[in-house]
């Protein structure tokens, strides 16, 4: 251990959850579900130095006997003790772990009603049905009681056991199970509609044929990659930043600065939120929070060489509970690929006067990860660029939500014919990134800019002329803002104390993508509990309490602690240590294309210096006309 935010290792995994085991309260129903690191103040963490002692905090949340939200149990590493042991209230419950996913499907399948709806659908054989559990919050089931841990269930019918069963939705049947009670208290059964039958396999061996196979592109990098990795610290071109896995939030971003000059404290995506815009009984009930009612890094998969990364790579490994619950420290390899790549032009001249003709070429340090929650597939993608530009990526694939096509139910402009049997509902994912910035180390202002027209004037006689105005955002409730790409509106986080050599305060833009918020009504279930979702920008003071876009414990819960809560008491943010959230993502009008497995569609934002830099920072670059290029001419 050589760093406050060094990643947990396994060992300290068994020796905390040991610890717990140890203590009174927990028993043998205790299912650990996950496990993170207490990162130490923000304070400290700027001026540490290398050697220097530091606490080492870890965070255990878990379910046991008791019929509340489940607890969450601080230890201290360096006394092995449990300094703090709290119960989380049943109104804001902690994630769904894996025991309580194999206990819903379980009961469902032994559950008399639920066979007797599949028997009317002339389904039996229990080992072909696909079970998938979803979130029981927002709109919650009357069969279950208030405050109760609970799951949906969906269902699929499979033609083997290695079947793809999303071809095969069986609609009308949709089972309640409470955890608390470990049992299923309801069955829904809104109508027989027929299971589809056509499989829809993408494995290679169940294509009728594959096209030949492209020519083969190699990345070589022949003199080793450009960065270097000392633990979880990555250095490239300039570039300094640590990566850690968090079980909610999957890969973190820390103290990413550029030649010395800190930019963010920390980056990572804070809560994330799946609604579905259907009438479709199957569908309506339906606003997951992937990330923190399962967790983006709970779900992470183990990335391979040559196919989810090409060239030269360095991974890192991430330690996590096990999925039994036990509290054994389970490894997900190669949770994060780290790599370089070619990204064309950085810029280009051609003096036409028969000067100077230049061209560099721009690259980026990838680091990236993918995660698999139920049928859904997101790769979580960050880019650092040679020009001091950071872009975060998510790129959607996997299986999109289906019914099975019944004409009573469906209407053509919510449910959307993806074959002549299936249909996928109109949804959105929106994603909330918190940036804690450190932009020069100290505090940090928000800006907007607006450009806007000019009234037709003496001084604007032709009516051509447009500004760039730019407010700035004092309270948190000015900070509620959305996207406006008709008057090219960006948000600017500036350290008024630093200025370069324009005397301008030093800079970054958020420059959003195309983005939507939430359908939703402000106060349907997905608009409180999701209120981070309402618009595209909120901010904040920093507060080491204030992580999560959608509150701390997001399971069964009413927004509890969400932005919405968060910024209730319009907190002045005119210059203070500043954390700006950026909701963004995609409005999911399914095609016929998204089907068997979708192809990754793309959206996220850029983070751009402002007057960082006093020029072009890749003015310097050296050309590079030569390497393995080969052309016709050659
Ligand atoms: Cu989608």
């Amino acid at each position: 251990m050589t760093h406050p935010l060094d990643q947990i290792t396994s060992d300290e995994i068994n020796k905390a959850a040991d610890l717990c085991k140890s203590h009174e309260s927990f028993d043998e129903n205790t299912i650990f579900i996950n496990i993170s690191l207490v990162e130490p103040e923000k304070a400290f963490i700027r001026t540490y130095k290398s050697g220097q002692e530091f606490p080492r905090q870890l965070k255990v949340r878990g379910v046991d006997s008791n019929a509340d939200g489940g607890f969450v149990a601080i230890l201290d590493m360096k006394t092995n003790e449990i300094s703090s042991l709290d119960r989380v209230s049943h109104e804001a419950q902690v994630p769904y772990s894996f025991p309580e996913i194999f206990m819903a499907q379980e009961l469902t399948k032994a559950n008399k009603d639920y066979q007797d709806a599949l028997s009317k659908r002339g389904i039996s054989d229990m080992n072909l049905i696909q079970i998938d559990p979803w979130p029981a919050g927002g709109i919650v089931h009357e069969s279950i009681e208030k405050g109760h841990r609970a799951l949906k269930t969906i269902s699929f019918l499979k033609e083997n056991e290695s079947d793809n069963g999303y071809a095969k939705p069986i609609n009308g049947v949709i089972s309640h199970v409470d955890l608390t009670l470990k049992k299923v208290t309801h069955v829904e059964d809104f109508g027989v509609v027929p299971v589809p039958k056509a499989h829809a396999r993408y494995d290679a061996d169940s294509q009728s044929e594959l096209r030949e196979h492209p020519k083969k592109i190699d990345i070589t990098q022949p003199d080793g990659p450009g960065f270097d990795i000392e633990g979880n610290q990555i250095s490239w071109e300039g570039w300094q930043a640590r990566i850690s896995v968090h079980p909610d939030e999957g890969p973190v971003l820390h103290q990413v600065s550029l030649n010395g000059r800190p930019i963010l404290h920390r980056a990572a995506l804070s809560d994330m939120v799946v609604p579905y815009g259907t009438a479709d009984p199957m569908h309506s009930w339906k606003a997951v929070h992937d990330g923190t009612e399962f967790g983006f890094g709970t779900l992470l998969n183990s990335l391979t060489l040559g196919c989810d990364c090409l060239g030269e790579i360095h991974y890192l490994d991430a330690n996590l509970f096990g999925f039994g619950g036990d509290g054994s420290a389970h490894t997900i390899k190669n949770a994060i690929c780290i790599h370089e790549e070619d990204f064309g032009i950085q810029w280009k001249h051609t003096d036409m006067g028969g000067g100077a003709n230049e061209v560099r070429r721009s690259r980026r340090l990838v680091i990236s990860s993918l995660a698999t929650i139920g049928n859904y597939d997101y790769g979580l993608f960050w880019y650092l660029y040679l020009d001091g530009n950071i872009e975060c990526e998510v790129k959607l694939t996997g299986i999109v939500g289906i019914s099975a096509y019944d004409e009573k139910t469906h209407r053509n402009d919510q449910d959307f014919r993806i074959t002549d049997e299936l249909v996928s509902p109109i949804h959105q994912h929106l994603f909330c990134v918190r940036l804690d910035w450190d932009l020069e180390g100290g505090n940090n202002q928000l800006l907007e800019s607006n450009v806007t027209a000019l009234p037709v004037s003496d001084e604007n006689p032709h009516g051509m002329q447009f500004t760039a105005v730019s407010t700035h955002l004092k309270k948190e409730s000015d900070a509620k803002r959305d996207i406006s790409p008709s008057s090219s509106r960006v948000w600017k986080i500036i350290n008024p104390n630093k200025t370069n050599s324009l005397g301008m305060p030093v800079g970054y833009k958020l420059l959003p993508g195309n983005t939507p918020t939430l359908l939703a009504h402000p106060d349907s279930p997905p608009g409180k509990r999701a209120s981070f979702s309402k618009h595209n920008l909120w901010a904040t003071p920093f507060h080491k309490d204030e992580m999560a876009a959608g509150g701390p414990h997001s399971v069964m819960h009413s927004g509890q602690r969400g932005l919405d809560d968060i910024t209730a008491s319009d907190r002045d943010i005119s210059e203070c240590d500043l954390v700006t959230w950026h909701t963004f993502g995609v409005t999911h009008t399914p095609r016929p294309e998204d089907w068997p497995v979708m192809p990754a569609e793309y959206c996220g934002f850029h983070l751009i210096p402002v007057g960082f830099f006093d020029q072009n920072p890749t003015i310097n670059l050296p050309p590079t006309c030569k390497g393995e290029s080969k052309s016709n001419k050659e």
